[in-house]
């Protein structure tokens, strides 16, 4: 399949390998688990898959903490069975991306290990950011920079004399120290390990924390308590010299005669920073995280995509429409709740949950996602309408962001809980019946009805809505990449969202409290829900053919 710039109308799947599907039976999903679930991707209707990282891994941050970017880990499967799966994926017509995770290793590596056993002022340690601490003893930890999960950036070691000695930097857990993106040999290292990848079939990568890479290397402390001032450099996010790294990455991309896509995971503030990346010598695309964020409600998410397309035009990037991820609390919950957006800060559980209303909403913003120009990322139980789970016992989760703050944050695991796939009890076939372990994470047990078998064939399940629209959408070749132009009507109505795609296709949202009319000289040719009397009732999503 030679398809130049295949990335910019795509639906991409995200498998988060370690809760799809369990074929070996140790609680665990594996490779050979998503190979077993290749035709339910090919019938879902999925142009690629995003693979989280399954390299090998202690799991201190679900893999994100990767040990060796060129191995399987075994719990997962073989490199030769990875590319097994990459090669049958692609007979189904489906591509691969593989995650990179270049801010950090595992501090299992041998990098840092190395690093450890060399001791201060080592080459070994120049590839990391090792610094003495502050304080008579070196007791303080070099700079105030604050872990994403919780406390300290920094973890004092133990040098090989067993004396305290230097601190090292983490931008995310201890256990994920951060590489020095100054050292020639990180650089080098990194595009071998593209190509690595590449020359085993994956379509694309995708960059985690893409933005969090460069430092500066004076490591100033940083003041979290008033908003960045615009225009000055940021100490660890967004800095300049990143651009530099891409503009390598992107010439190891367009080595290859097919195309390979770069994805970045891009968490700014500023769409115009954003932008700065998607370049035609830089990153093709990144996730648009302003769609998740937004409430569910017409005025903010009609600026969201205006904003969006308007950022996006000039730099000749296609769009992406990001709903779910493995870090983000489930969409139905989310729009379930009043507050609907999402933002880090105000994440929570125990938040009262309409989940009917946050279900009807999903269904409709998996409609409104898929008619929107440019790609759109789907992740895994989306496509069964999963709700995050918020009773996982507290010494079954295993998310550093939980333990790392002790409790007051939720955590990601909510999200990451193994698919149900079929049957009326855990493991609901996420594992054989001959499994010598439990999932790795419970599963509800009222999550019968959710199961893929049991939605599989109802008209009216959310599986067979995503099947029905991901049908539509590859035949439909007004969908996908190309322009789009809201629709006005005679009378304003800032509560629905219309807007066309190409001269005969129509998508209307209707956000608001009461049912509006359909336009005229319209056929429906999908609804996210029930249109008695031939109006849109509210938070429902049509697809149209006009005339
Ligand atoms: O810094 C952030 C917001 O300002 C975060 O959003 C951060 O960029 C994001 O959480 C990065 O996530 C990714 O890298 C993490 C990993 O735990 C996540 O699962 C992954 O998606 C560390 O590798």
């Amino acid at each position: 399949v030679h398809e130049p710039q295949w990335w910019r109308g795509a639906a991409i799947y995200q498998v988060y390998v370690r809760s799809f599907a369990d074929a070996g039976g140790d609680g665990v999903g594996d490779l050979a688990g998503v190979r077993g679930r290749l035709p339910y991707l090919a019938d879902l209707g999925v142009d690629a898959l995003w693979f989280t990282p399954w390299y090998s891994s202690p799991l201190a941050d679900g893999g994100y903490d990767v040990a060796d970017y060129r191995e399987i880990d075994p719990m997962f499967g073989t490199l030769a069975e990875a590319e097994k799966l990459i090669s049958e994926a692609l007979d189904l017509g489906i591509r691969t991306i593989v995650d990179i995770v270049p801010n950090h290793v595992s501090s299992a590596h041998v990098w840092f290990q190395q690093a450890l056993e060399a001791g201060p002022g080592s080459p070994e340690r120049a590839r990391f950011w090792f610094r003495p601490g502050r304080g008579e003893h070196g007791e303080l930890a070099p700079n105030n920079w604050r872990s994403q999960f919780g406390g300290s950036a920094w973890t004092r070691t133990t040098e090989p004399d067993g004396t305290p000695g230097e601190w090292y930097l983490h931008r995310f857990a201890p256990e994920q120290p951060d590489l020095n993106w100054e050292h020639p040999e990180i650089r080098q290292e990194h595009e071998d390990i593209l190509r690595f990848w590449f020359d085993r079939g994956a379509a694309g990568v995708r960059i985690d924390s893409a933005a969090e890479l460069v430092k500066d290397p004076a490591l100033p402390d940083y003041d979290y308590d008033t908003p960045h001032p615009a225009g000055e450099p940021h100490p660890y996010v967004d800095r300049d010299e990143l651009h530099d790294i891409y503009r390598s990455w992107r010439a190891v991309a367009d080595s290859y005669p097919q195309p390979r896509a770069l994805i970045g995971e891009l968490w700014l503030p500023d769409p115009l920073r954003f932008a700065q990346y998607l370049r035609p010598d830089e990153l093709h695309t990144a996730f648009n995280f302003s769609f998740l964020a937004c409430p569910w409600d017409a005025e903010a998410l009609r600026a969201v995509i205006t904003n969006t397309l308007a950022v996006h035009a000039p730099v000749d990037a296609p769009a992406t429409w990001v709903l779910a991820n493995h870090d983000i609390t489930r969409t139905a919950t989310r729009y379930g709740r009043q507050n609907t957006g999402f933002d880090f800060a105000d994440k929570a559980h125990g938040i009262p949950t309409d989940l009917v209303l946050g279900t009807r909403r999903a269904r409709a913003a998996a409609l409104l996602s898929l008619a929107l120009p440019g790609s759109v990322y789907l992740y895994q139980g989306e496509e069964l309408a999963l709700p995050e789970v918020e009773d996982i016992p507290a010494d079954r989760i295993e998310d550093p962001m939980y333990h790392r703050t002790g409790g007051t944050d939720p955590g990601r695991d909510g999200c990451r809980v193994p698919i149900p796939w079929d049957g009326e009890a855990p493991p609901y076939g996420f594992s054989p019946a001959t499994a010598v372990s439990e999932p790795w994470l419970p599963q509800p047990l009222d999550w019968a009805p959710l199961t893929a078998a049991a939605q599989d064939g109802d008209p009216d399940s959310m599986l067979t809505l995503y099947r029905r629209a991901l049908r539509v959408r590859r035949n439909e070749p007004a969908l996908g990449d190309g322009p789009m132009e809201w629709l006005e009507s005679a009378e304003p109505q800032p509560e629905v969202l219309a807007f066309r795609r190409g001269p005969h296709f129509a998508c209307v949202v209707n956000l608001s409290d009461h049912a509006v009319p359909l336009p005229e000289h319209s056929d429906v040719l999908l609804a996210c829900g029930p249109l008695p009397d031939g109006v849109l009732p509210p938070d429902t999503a049509v697809w149209l053919r006009t005339t």
